[in-house]
């Protein structure tokens, strides 16, 4: 009986798993929301976590990594700000024997063995359907150039770089549609307002587009665009990627055309195969996040099932 009590505590006893996240930061409300998932997600599956918020700068995510390497962590997990530059430090963590797993966004590294799995979503498929709306909706918009301007996402990284190739590739089909402006707005309110401003003073009457790489973007945008004594979703269209819950709003309010699906809630699925490379399975090399098309017109009846 002693040794039965002694096989089940010793069971219980077993470690949690512990896993070192570096976060991008809290740039915009998708982030937040990434942020949420991923630490509720470590609470339910009793995984301690380390997370460290890198504030949209590379060298606090190396630094980060390279703490997590020597706490020696049982798996590292980032959400990479750019795409390169990440060689040195994965190869750190290979000969630490920490394997590493990167979420939301990809990294350019040419040796694939440096990290196990990319979960994420697809970014110019992102961008191919914001660029499949508006292929659709230019059909029913007057003759003549229609003038777009575009918001990116931060310098360098995945989903600034996909979204923009996805959009250009399928607006292409369109000769009238033209990106007459393209700046970066690092994600942020704040930024998306500011450059919008700049395009406004000197483009304002010729734009009938914007393309925001993301939801925050567009919504600092549209504020500008509102100062400038226009309206947004009509006088300028506004098209932008998330679909968190201000977008939805600012679409119920008629400011937004629409919006692309990109889920954060990636805690779950981050645990589940965390768990699983520790336990030396192999995992898929590439997991790919499931999202649809948001258009204003169903904003009212979907926003009560949305979740960020
Ligand atoms: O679209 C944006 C965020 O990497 C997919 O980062 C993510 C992007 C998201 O700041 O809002």
């Amino acid at each position: 009986l002693g040794l039965g009590f002694g096989v089940a505590a010793s069971a219980y006893a077993e470690k949690p798993l512990v896993l070192g996240f570096s976060q991008v930061g809290a740039e915009s409300e998708w982030r937040t929301a990434n942020t949420a998932s991923i630490k509720d997600a470590a609470k339910q599956a009793g995984v301690t976590l380390k997370f460290a918020d890198a504030q949209q700068k590379q060298e606090n995510q190396v630094k980060a990594i390279r703490s997590f390497i020597a706490q020696k962590v049982d798996v590292i997990a980032f959400s990479p700000v750019v795409e390169s530059g990440w060689d040195t430090v994965l190869r750190e963590a290979k000969a630490a024997k920490i394997p590493v797993i990167l979420t939301d966004r990809a990294v350019d590294a040419s040796d694939k063995s440096l990290y196990v799995t990319f979960i994420g979503s697809d970014f110019v498929e992102e961008g191919r359907r914001a660029g499949r709306w508006l292929l659709e909706r230019a059909k029913t918009m007057p003759a003549g150039d229609i003038n777009i301007v575009e918001l990116q996402g931060t310098v360098g990284s995945a989903p600034a770089i996909d979204r923009k190739a996805g959009f250009a590739e399928t607006i292409a089909a369109n000769p009238k549609l033209k990106i007459i402006r393209s700046q970066t707005g690092d994600f942020t309110r704040a930024k998306g307002k500011e450059v919008m401003e700049a395009f406004l003073k000197t483009d304002g009457k010729k734009i009938n587009v914007l393309y925001a790489h993301n939801d925050d973007m567009a919504i600092g945008a549209i504020q500008a665009i509102e100062e400038a004594g226009l309206k947004p979703g009509k006088d300028i269209l506004v098209i932008s990627v998330d679909g968190v819950k201000g977008a939805f709003e600012a679409m119920m309010a008629g400011k937004l055309n629409v919006t692309v699906e990109c889920s954060p809630l990636l805690g779950p699925q981050l645990m589940k195969v965390a768990k699983q490379v520790l336990a030396g399975e192999t995992v898929p090399k590439r997991i790919t996040t499931e999202e649809s098309v948001f258009p204003a017109e169903v904003a009212a009846k979907e926003f009560p099932n949305r979740k960020y």
